[in-house]
């Protein structure tokens, strides 16, 4: 008997499964306008592979209900905090009123363990959103807490005809010896790239198998609820199409052999599967491919209607009529400028009598220096070696696979932890990541930023190379409005889509048009959780139209 097995430090958050209900599969519930839908936050055992392992759902699944909602309508939801932590529900995507969109001291007061809340949740645009908690995401977001929304559109023609919707998630998940690796319940870790997983679930599976009929077009609506990684997908062996994004379809659909899918962006593909067989959604990289979930394509070929149009690329009326008023904003100065930039204090900072310190590249070991700077090859902070043991700077055995391509890769995109040692040890009080507006100089907390109903600001976002750590950031607005990408590093972007999340890659510019339509105190901040903990964040304020009665 050993009584201690399951003892978790009182600091950290618990990982013993024994006793909690096993995790089930997402429920799809179809609302109606005026329908109320009850949420439960709680513990649950979940099934992976060979491990059993404790994670938290909405009503006892992973991921939470996917609801599915027509456009226009507004639903109650009474949610109800049986979880590890206060908790707050986040609309994400969603233009709704302020008080709902579950900003904690901001817009409600957090919801304590034990506690409930009620939301008025509106659906304004078609698409694909999703509902997240808005506290401690590091480790609530992490463990299964998270949900999609699927908005139906008011009009019939809004989509092109498919046979078969799939309506996904994809995450990864840290697993240590067979359990969820440590959560500290006072600091968030992992602060300077994230928590990067060694498990990947597709709608919390991590061995996923789905269905479809030879000759179907099947639309894969898909959501990144990872906390850092960046996912580009692929289904080799359909022909896909690019349809939608974030919020409802994009100006020009377009056909794709891969979708790039950052943190809390949405994707929305029509695949056309010819053959009977078994094909793989994977996950490249610039170095591997991943193999996420399969789907099975059975002999009984159907006639389908919708795959006569596969073939057809249709173009948004809507969207199009943004790009006829295109020239004028990419010719406009930015109303605002941001740059994202980390301060990063040194995770082995020695004490001031431990004799002479040599410093660092955590990525290119070989580049060291008897003064702290930057790495000249990649740009990162030089970090002390401590003297006498292992140079912590080698540990990251990988780091030299990395040698040619810089921090990161050449794509700006960090495709894997390639510093597992530091980053592990990063903490919210030793990582600062930061928002600095160069139009007024104001740091993160001390942005103001007040907009107006009905205004529409140019936005550029510079991940500025002159920072301890550069690396890629999606920045993500609150529901205030949507906005449109402009351009990236200049180039004007080709098939616009309502967004609201933006990749910036390493070093990258990104200009974007902010379509300001709700008022109230709202949040920007980076969806890599750990970084928003780390302080990339800020709220502005939007007033009401004036004029408006
Ligand atoms: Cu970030």
């Amino acid at each position: 008997m050993q009584p201690h097995l399951n003892h978790h430090p009182p600091d950290q958050f618990p990982t013993d499964p024994s006793g909690l209900p096993e995790a089930g599969r997402p429920q799809l519930l179809e609302l109606a306008h005026g329908d109320t839908l009850d949420l439960t936050v709680g513990p649950v055992a979940k099934r992976l592979g060979e491990t059993t392992v404790r994670m938290l759902g909405y009503n006892g699944s992973i991921p939470g209900p996917t609801l599915k909602v027509p456009q226009g309508s507004e639903i109650i939801v009474h949610v109800v905090n049986e979880g590890d932590l206060d908790t707050t529900v986040h609309w994400h995507g969603l233009r709704l009123e302020n008080r709902y969109d579950g900003v904690p001291h901001e817009t409600q007061a957090p919801i304590p363990v034990g506690g409930e809340f009620t939301y008025r949740i509106q659906f304004p645009d078609a698409g694909l959103y999703w509902y997240h908690p808005h506290i401690r995401e590091d480790y609530t977001q992490e463990l299964g807490l998270y949900g999609n929304i699927l908005v139906v559109p008011s009009d019939p023609d809004y989509w092109p005809p498919t046979d078969r919707e799939l309506v996904l998630t994809v995450d990864d998940l840290l697993l240590e010896e067979g359990r969820i690796a440590p959560f500290s319940r006072e600091e968030t870790s992992y602060a300077a790239m994230g928590r990067f997983g060694n498990v990947f679930l597709v709608s919390g599976d991590p061995d996923l198998r789905l269905e479809a009929r030879a000759g179907e077009v099947v639309r894969l609506w898909l959501t990144n609820t990872a906390n850092t990684r960046v996912f580009n997908l692929a289904l080799p062996g359909a022909r896909m199409k690019l349809v939608g994004g974030d919020s409802g379809r994009v100006e020009r659909q377009e056909p794709v052999s891969e979708v790039l899918v950052a943190p809390s962006e949405r994707v929305v593909v029509d695949a056309l599967v010819e053959r009977p067989g078994e094909l793989h959604l994977e996950y490249h990289t610039p170095d591997r491919v991943y193999r996420l979930a399969a789907l099975a394509v059975a002999t009984d070929r159907v006639v389908s209607p919708a795959a006569g149009e596969s073939e057809v690329l249709r173009t948004a009326p809507e969207l199009a009529a943004e790009r006829w008023q295109l020239e004028h904003w990419l010719a406009a100065p930015p109303d605002k400028v941001l740059a994202l930039v980390a301060q990063m204090d040194d995770p082995a900072a020695l004490p001031a009598d431990a004799g002479p310190v040599t410093y660092a590249c955590p990525m290119h070991p070989e580049v060291t220096s008897d003064q702290p700077g930057r790495c000249p090859k990649c740009g990162m902070k030089l970090l002390a070696v401590t003297p006498g043991t292992q140079d912590h700077a080698a540990m990251d055995h990988e780091a030299m696979d990395h040698e040619a391509m810089g921090h990161g890769g050449a794509d700006g995109i960090e495709w894997e932890d390639d510093m597992v040692e530091v980053n592990r040890l990063t903490t919210t009080a030793t990582m600062h990541w930061r928002f600095l507006d160069r139009t007024t100089g104001a740091d993160s907390p001390a942005i103001d930023w007040r907009f107006t109903v009905g205004d529409r600001v140019k936005i550029r976002l510079v991940n500025e190379m002159d920072s301890d750590h550069p690396m890629h950031h999606p920045f993500h607005l609150h529901g205030a409005g949507r906005f449109l990408v402009l351009a990236r590093d200049g180039v004007t972007e080709p098939n616009l889509v309502w967004k609201d999340t933006v990749l910036v890659r390493t070093g990258q510019v990104v200009d974007i048009l902010f379509d300001v339509t709700n008022p109230g105190l709202w949040m920007a901040h980076c969806h890599i959780a750990e970084h928003m903990q780390s302080g990339m964040m800020f709220s502005f304020n939007v007033a009401r139209d004036p004029g408006a009665a």
